[in-house]
């Protein structure tokens, strides 16, 4: 088993790079037409990272404003669950609101960060929550307290309360934020991102059970909300691997590349270098080797694309 990881690790790569290098060449499964209005352009934090029409989450409309439903996020459909996830980007202080504001009316219980809000001394994603104990902060109609932190290796959790200044009403949410994937590569070890992962299911099932139904529009709960920078590269990596891993438990079998695909329908250019396309692997297979799977897993997907091709 060591052995087939090691070789899976150098001889497949560029294999697998080929494979990816493919799915980057397939155009984006939709219209960005909402995104590129002019009203709405300023809410999108990248210029090249739009989101597409069909998945995108509306907003509530206010007012007479027709453009206040738009925020720069999509619904992706987890395994065998609909909408499971909301991939979005980090969120910028024009549009912290629209941010919490989403969070309220999607009825979100847990928020994953997979990004710093500042990296190799760049701007990556605004300060939308307060991050001391006790502090609090007010974006349009919403007041945000944070309830306490706890510091992990590689990650941070942090409890929050979203308070809703229109109709008086409060709900706990948890943030859950990777500190150790530098954006455009990928985590230092699989097993890190791993335990984080684990983390995350932990929360949302806790939170779940915890709270009551109905979720409307969710009958099996409420969305993850997951970001990085762009919502795009980390934020696709982690929802890849979460799909694949959750389909090894149930039937034993993974497809990434289909997983990627499908990923890609939904929020368009997800998954952004090689080097996370082969992660996804090594995480499933580091996985698969943890719970004693690996056995299950159908390396055909390797055999057939070892290649000299460039990556
Ligand atoms: N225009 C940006 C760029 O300079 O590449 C878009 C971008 C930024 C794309 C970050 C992906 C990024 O990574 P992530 O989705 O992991 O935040
Ligand atoms: N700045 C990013 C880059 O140059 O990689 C922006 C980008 C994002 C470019 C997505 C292309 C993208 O689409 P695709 O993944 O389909 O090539």
């Amino acid at each position: 088993v060591e052995e087939l990881l090691q070789y899976c690790k150098i001889k497949q790569k560029k294999g697998l790079c080929r494979e990816y290098t493919l799915i980057r060449t397939e155009p984006p499964a939709g219209t960005f037409e909402q995104a590129k209005v002019k009203a709405n352009t300023n809410k999108n934090r990248y210029t090249d990272v739009l989101c597409m029409d069909h998945s995108r989450v509306h907003l509530n409309t206010r007012d007479s404003d027709p453009h206040s439903d738009y925020i720069n996020a999509n619904f992706v459909d987890g395994y065998k669950q609909r909408n499971a996830y909301i991939s979005t980007q980090g969120p910028l202080p024009r549009t912290f609101g629209d941010f919490w504001r989403m969070v309220w009316e999607q009825m979100v219980l847990l928020v994953v960060m997979t990004t710093r809000t500042v990296e190799r001394g760049r701007l990556k994603c605004g300060q939308y929550w307060p991050p001391e104990l006790e502090d609090r902060e007010e974006y349009d109609n919403f007041t945000i307290i944070n309830n306490g932190v706890t510091d992990f290796v590689d990650y941070k959790l942090t409890s929050l309360i979203l308070q809703n200044n229109m109709t008086g009403e409060s709900r706990k949410i948890n943030h859950l934020q990777f500190l150790s994937w530098p954006d455009y590569g990928v985590p230092h070890s699989a097993d890190a991102f791993l335990r984080f992962m684990h983390h995350v299911r932990r929360v949302q099932e806790e939170r779940t059970q915890a709270c009551s139904p109905p979720w409307i529009g969710h009958p099996n709960g409420p969305p993850i909300l997951i970001h990085c920078s762009a919502g795009i590269g980390r934020t696709g990596t982690f929802i890849t691997v979460d799909i694949c891993t959750r389909r090894l438990a149930d039937i034993g079998t993974v497809n990434i590349q289909k997983t990627v695909r499908r990923l890609r329908t939904q929020r368009a250019f997800s998954i952004q270098m090689p080097d996370q396309y082969v992660f996804c692997y090594l995480a499933v297979l580091e996985h698969a080797q943890n719970v004693g799977l690996i056995e299950n897993i159908d390396l055909a997907n390797f055999e057939d694309s070892s290649s000299d091709s460039e990556c």
